[in-house]
């Protein structure tokens, strides 16, 4: 399939171009041959680490380490190493597999919170495991014991490594001493542990409120701008040269923080911008990741401590992997480096809803999906709707450039019980539709608006409850399903339509 296309380029770099001319622009009209014929991208697109990393959906966080002894949420720096004593050896694979269990697909260790103990045998500070209190804390290795653990288990991981240290006495010290030979090498030792690593957790805290004990300086410190002082495009060069898909989180800049940590994104989430819904015309691509607490005391665990309920996590789960967020969800290991059995039972039965609500695509069965525009065929591609229920990420449905509505209708045999429409862009191609709209019919003359006021953008994926509400399981009575493109960035490109 050929395409004319009429380009505006500069005498300057025309040097090589058939056509030139003085000054000034000149129109010069080049012909490409796009035998697929894909839709241009619109950008901004993500990276191919960024793509992988959306696609893990939901994982946990284990935030474990001095505050599990402490009874603290963010220690000082002042801790003795010998309070970190576990009562047994820690075990990952405890952990991840228990998350298994709910369908995560990974998990991130944290190994250095903001006090700066470090849960490996790093060399770049004596305020790590090598000094802790017992056996079990001076035989402790996070890092690998995780890493092995995920990898046995088929499972991504990552850690959680505090830029903010509040140990070391060179942090925030006016010069760059602290990164230098400090945080860039504990990174570096931690890339380390793995070239598949998915994510590695860059919290943005500082505390210029917060006092630490910054090498016996008890003090107050703060650092003007993360980005600068942490040297953060060095800082992703050096991990990426080790993990080429570690995608950098947080000051990291390469995905970002959804603005909660309540367990929501917003209805409207573009993968650009910042906060809970993003912004359509920021250039770069950040897609929001939402990180909230399994449990109800804290980020470390804490005695007394209870999660919340798998009807809870579900809703959690529904707002924002069903909302174009990625989902971390944090489970505290205890003071004997295991998860307790409160945890383990309700990451089982939050696996067993996700399992009996999102897995049987009523899709699959429908005796017609049709679309009312479809991009005609290159050599190798074709667009037609039927890419929506093949199973495959990589075939998608397209309108033909300029199609910017779309609608696509589908047909049961008989009436169907109807919870949720689950969409998902081909965002290899950028982020697109701007909005959208759900209606169903029982005789595919009267129509109802479903979810009427939220069906704005999609992204990697949305999960559109048709009863209206993420808190009820209840179900709308359908033969007919009909999804409107009203309007998009582009011609809209979506891989995956599923009903349940
Ligand atoms: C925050 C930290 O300050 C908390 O302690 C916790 O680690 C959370 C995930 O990020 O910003």
């Amino acid at each position: 399939m050929k395409h004319l296309r009429t380009t505006f380029i500069t005498a300057g770099m025309a040097i090589a171009s058939a056509v030139m001319a003085q000054g000034g622009f000149v129109p010069v009209v080049e012909t490409y041959n796009y035998p697929d014929n894909e839709p241009a991208p619109v950008h901004p697109v993500p990276s191919h680490r960024q793509l992988l990393w959306q696609e893990t959906e939901f994982y946990a966080f284990f935030h474990f380490g001095m505050n599990t002894f402490t009874n603290a949420e963010w220690g000082n720096g002042s801790e003795a190493e010998s309070r970190f004593a576990p009562t047994k050896l820690p075990n990952p694979r405890q952990w991840l597999t228990a998350v298994k269990a709910a369908g995560m697909k990974g998990g991130i260790a944290v190994v250095k919170h903001h006090d700066g103990f470090c849960l490996w045998p790093t060399a770049t500070t004596t305020h790590s495991i090598v000094n802790a209190g017992n056996a079990n804390g001076r035989n402790t290795n996070i890092p690998e014991a995780f890493a092995e653990a995920a990898r046995d288990l088929d499972m991504k991981y990552g850690f959680y490594v505090s830029p903010w240290d509040l140990n070391n006495k060179y942090w925030g010290d006016g010069t760059s001493r602290y990164v230098d030979s400090v945080f860039l090498p504990q990174c570096l030792e931690l890339a380390k542990y793995g070239s598949d690593q998915f994510e590695m957790w860059f919290d943005g805290a500082t505390g210029s409120d917060h006092a630490g004990y910054y090498g016996g300086a008890n003090t107050k410190r703060t650092i003007s701008n993360a980005a600068t002082y942490y040297d953060i495009p060095n800082l992703r060069d050096t991990v990426h040269k080790i993990a080429p898909n570690c995608v950098m989180w947080g000051v990291g800049d390469e995905a970002r923080w959804i603005g909660n940590e309540a367990g929501w994104a917003g209805e409207t989430n573009w993968s650009m911008g910042s906060g809970e819904s993003g912004n359509p015309n920021a250039w770069k691509w950040k897609a929001g990741e939402s990180d909230a607490k399994a449990t109800n005391k804290g980020w470390f665990w804490h005695a007394g401590e209870s999660p919340k309920s798998a009807n809870e996590l579900f809703k959690i789960y529904l707002e924002t992997v069903g909302r174009n967020a990625t989902l971390i969800l944090n489970f505290p290991p205890d003071q004997s480096g295991e998860l307790p059995e409160a945890d383990v039972n309700v990451l089982q039965q939050l696996g067993t809803l996700i399992n009996n609500r999102l897995t049987n695509d009523k899709a699959k069965t429908a005796k017609r999906v049709e679309a009312s525009v479809t991009r005609s065929a290159g050599t190798h591609r074709n667009y037609d709707v039927s890419n929506l229920t093949d199973n495959d990420k990589d075939t998608y449905w397209a309108a033909n450039d300029g199609d910017l509505q779309a609608t696509i209708t589908m047909e049961w045999d008989t009436e169907q019980s109807l919870y949720y429409v689950m969409l998902m862009e081909y965002i290899k191609l950028g982020q697109r539709v701007k909005s959208f709209t759900i209606e169903t019919s029982t005789d595919g003359n009267s129509w109802t608006k479903r979810a009427s006021g939220s069906t704005t953008t999609i992204g990697y994926k949305r999960i559109v409850p048709l009863g209206g509400s993420t808190s009820n399981y209840s179900s709308v009575k359908a033969k007919y399903l009909r999804i409107t493109i009203n309007d998009a960035k582009g011609c809209p490109t979506l891989h995956t339509l599923s009903v349940f």
